[in-house]
Formats: structure tokens, sequence, C-alpha cells
């Protein structure tokens, strides 16, 4: 009999990381992790097994289909947008042809159990693209339907990957005599940038903000590859797990769409600089602006619309940006920092 398990994708990268700490910590011992580096001790202690390998490897896949009955997949791995854009065919790849194989994966299980696979698949704002600042400053926040136009390759293939999703859900081999609709239950939140207390991110644009935040703690000189004005919604890393268990915990009655926006707080990076400076009052931060960085976050929208989650699963932050800082970052950043 093959053992009924929880798949975590990207398990060993941030919000790999948040997943584990948190199922785990909700008495969710059947985790299976897939990274490509040996995740750190934390991961494997919260894990049944963590599977060294690129999930574009259809051996792995095949392994796994063989072993393990798939409850539910958090596919997290992926190329973040500034690395996508050195190496956008690599991105595509692992961005869309992984998802995609992870998407046939669940639909292999979910036909064999004969019953929904949940399938949670990490979106991002990058999936919008604002022609200009004054479009940008003139949209305020978007809804889900709003200016789709990615102009990144990380953009692009989040996008796709939303369609590829509601395909799986929705209409697969709609010409086949056998019917699969809802066997793979895919849902998609939009995430804004994420600040972690306890990981750094890798390859992200929005990463100016928690690599502000930990060079302070470190007492390090850090210098913001933005303008002090250059302004995208964020929320920590507590409130984006919180996020990913309530859509998934939420009744697919409720739901009236597949891909949600979410939010917290959006401070330009000058206001999150102000925030970190009442804390570390020795932050060493300079502005030194990164062009073509730049325009990316002047893609993006400067903030959105979550009426949608809030109405169709309950969604709520918890930490606007004060809490941000004295419910979370500061204390934990604190802890992380005084124990190495
Ligand atoms: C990135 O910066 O690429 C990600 C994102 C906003 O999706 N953190």
């Amino acid at each position: 009999m093959r053992k009924s398990i929880i798949l975590i994708t990207g398990v060993n990268g941030e919000i790999g990381h948040g997943l584990v700490r948190s199922l785990y910590k909700a008495g969710i011992t059947n985790l299976i992790g897939v990274d490509l580096n040996l995740p750190d001790e934390f991961v494997q202690e919260r894990t049944l097994d963590c599977l060294i390998g690129n999930i574009l490897d259809q051996n792995l896949l095949e392994r796994i289909n063989a072993q393990y009955e798939i409850e539910a997949i958090y596919h997290m791995a992926a190329l973040l947008s500034t690395r996508a854009e050195f190496s956008p065919v690599i991105a595509h790849e692992v961005n869309v042809d992984g998802t995609l194989k992870l998407l046939d994966l669940a639909m292999e299980q979910a036909q064999s159990r004969g019953k929904p696979v949940k399938f949670f698949f990490p979106s991002s704002i990058a999936v919008y693209g604002l022609p200009d600042l004054k479009a940008k400053t003139l949209a305020g926040a978007l809804s889900e339907d709003d200016y789709r136009y990615p102009q990144t390759m990380y953009g692009c293939n989040k996008l796709y990957c939303e369609s590829l999703g509601d395909y799986y859900s929705h209409y697969f081999k709609r010409l086949s005599a056998r019917d699969s609709r809802g066997l793979v239950d895919f849902r998609a939140i939009r995430f804004p940038g994420i600040i972690s207390a306890h990981t750094l991110p890798a390859g992200g644009t929005s990463d100016y903000v928690p690599e502000m935040i930990h060079a302070a703690a470190r007492g390090e000189h850090y210098d913001c590859f933005v303008r002090e004005d250059a302004t995208i919604p964020f929320m920590t890393m507590s409130d984006a797990i919180l996020a990913i268990e309530g859509l998934m915990a939420a009744p697919q009655e409720a739901l009236t769409q597949t891909v949600y926006n979410i939010r917290a707080f959006n401070p330009s990076a000058g206001e999150f600089f102000v925030k970190v400076k009442e804390y570390y009052q020795k932050a060493d931060i300079n502005f030194v602006i990164n062009d073509n960085r730049q325009s990316i976050i002047d893609s993006w929208p400067e903030d959105v619309n979550d009426d949608r989650a809030r109405e169709d699963w309950g969604w709520e932050a918890i930490h606007d940006l004060d809490k941000a800082f004295s419910e979370y970052l500061i204390p934990e950043i604190r802890s992380r920092y005084e124990h190495n």
C-alpha cells in the first residue's frame, strides 16, 4: 500500500521552510519534501523524508507516484523574478515545465485514488504589468483581472501556470470520455513581497525589504537597489503561511475563483527604512539604484485589492507594518542573530 503524504516541492526555500514549520506545528507529520539541495536540519527533522532531485526528473516523479498516495501538493519550487531574467529559458523550464509535470502527477494520483488532490500554487504580483509610473499611481490597488501584462519571464511563467492549473481543474482532456473535472483542486495566491524573519530571499526583485532589515540586524552595510519612493505590497512570511493554510482549508464550494490576491501593507522603500531605523538606529543603508531591477518594481502594482479572498475564504492579515516589526520581525530576527 502507498503511504498517504503531503508533497512540498522547493521545501528548502523560503516559503517551503515556513510551510514545514507551520504544518509540523499543526501536527502534520506525513510531509515529503523535494529540493535540488539537501534541506537544512530544521526541515529534515520535520519531514518524513526529503528527496534530493529536480522536479523536471520524470524518474523522480514516477518514484514518488509509485511510493506515495498524495493528499495535497504545495508546489513551491521556482526561479524568482531577478534570477529568471538572467536565465529565462531555464526559468521557463523550471517554472512552467516543472509545474506542468507536478499537475500531471496530481491528476495521475487523483485518477488512481478516485478523489481530488489539492494543489497549491504560489503565483505573484509579477503577473501584473503597469506601462509606466503614471499608470501605476492612477491604477492604485489592482484586482485579479487588471493589467495582466507581465514584463518578466517569471511573471509570464506565473500567469501561464495559473491558466494551466485552471485547465487541469476544470477542462482536462475535455474531448475524452473520462470526466476528470474537479480531480485536481488547484488553488493559487498572487503573493506580494514576503518578509521572513527566519530566512533570506534568493533571486527576487522584492528582496530589497528583507535584505534591508536583515543587514541592519547583522550590523552590516546595505545598498538598497531601488529608489526611496519604490512602492509595492508586502506581507510577513507568517501571514503568507496563514493565507496558504486558509485557502487550502476552504471548502471548494466557497471559492468563486482559482487565483486570489492577498496583501497586508505597502510601504515605500524609504518608509520601510524609517521603520528599520526605529529599531536599529545605527542601520547603515544607502540607496544605490539598479535601474533594471527598479524598472521591474515600477511595473508591479503599488497595491492589490484582496476583497475576493476576504469574502470567499475569510482572509485577513494579522500584521500591518507596525505589528510586522513589533510582533514578528524584531522578536524573531533578534533571537535568530543572538543565537548565531
Ligand atoms: C520576487 O521578487 O520575484 C518574488 C515575488 C514578488 O513574486 N518575491
